[in-house]
């Protein structure tokens, strides 16, 4: 990545941030340990990860809360509108995303094409989980859909496939020397996690615009960034190297942690 991409990425950022900061978060939460949260996540982010995995089972569930602990309006953040997204996405929305269609291929026996109603007529999980932001907000929400993994049992995976790629709808501007669209990826671990499903709906209806219609990743043990919104493809593969910058993900390609645990 040439200095100059990483520099015009810090200014969008740093917009984002300082605009943000004049957002009222209206039923979120900055986290309590805002001001070090980045800070130990770089730091002492190789310990933390060597800890978790050392203590944790990457298995246990991530906390679910009640309905009526839900954030009176979340947050949104990244891509959420017109601006990343491409022509006639915000009309096809309003339509209900009839042409959508989530391209499954890769490291699988039977690539395959889902319709929304394809996705709405698996059996689906329901839970209402704190979304943490790295940029140290948080808020809480109820997610439907189906299970990755059922997904993933529909296209049968290849012995060889390690890794699930996100690809989306969306992209940032200004990141790039040519098209980037936001891209993320996770491990089998976490693809098979029963929290780990595709959401169509948040807090009882169809998934907004801002949080990623008409689907959107949620894998409940890692930070918000991992959550890909504007789901279009996923791809399975063996490495990542070959995508985008090749660290697994947007944010990493900036310099972010692949593995975000919380
Ligand atoms: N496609 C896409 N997915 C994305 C992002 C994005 O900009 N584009 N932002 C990430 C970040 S940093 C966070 S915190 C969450 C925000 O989800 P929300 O808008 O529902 O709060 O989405 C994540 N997934
Ligand atoms: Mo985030």
């Amino acid at each position: 990545m040439s200095r100059h991409a990483r520099l015009d990425r810090r200014e969008f950022l740093a917009a984002g941030i300082a605009g943000s900061a004049a957002i009222v978060l209206g039923g979120c939460d900055r986290l309590s340990a805002a001001p070090t949260f980045r800070e130990f996540l770089g730091g002492a982010e190789g310990v933390t990860r060597r800890v978790q995995r050392a203590l944790l089972w990457r298995g246990a569930l991530a906390r679910e809360y009640r309905a009526a602990e839900i954030s009176g309006t979340f947050r949104a953040n990244g891509s959420q509108d017109a601006y990343n997204l491409p022509p006639g996405y915000i009309d096809a929305a309003a339509e209900g995303f009839p042409d959508w269609r989530l391209q499954v291929d890769g490291l699988v026996i039977r690539p395959a094409r889902f319709t929304l109603s394809d996705l709405r007529a698996l059996p689906a999980r329901t839970q209402i989980t704190r979304h943490d932001c790295v940029e140290g907000w948080s808020c809480i929400g109820g997610w439907t859909g189906p299970p990755l993994s059922a997904i993933l049992d529909r296209v049968g995976l290849r012995p060889e496939a390690r890794f699930i790629v996100f690809h989306c709808a969306d992209e940032l501007p200004r990141y790039v020397d040519g098209a980037n669209p936001f891209y993320e990826s996770i491990d089998l671990i976490d693809a098979y996690h029963p929290q780990t499903i595709l959401a169509y709906e948040m807090n009882g209806r169809p998934l907004p615009v801002a949080h990623g219609a008409p689907l959107r990743l949620r894998v409940e043990r890692q930070l918000g960034y991992k959550m890909a919104k504007f789901l279009a493809r996923i791809e399975v593969v063996n490495r990542f190297d070959r995508i985008g910058r090749g660290r697994g993900g947007t944010w990493e390609d900036d310099g972010y942690e692949w593995y975000a645990g919380i």
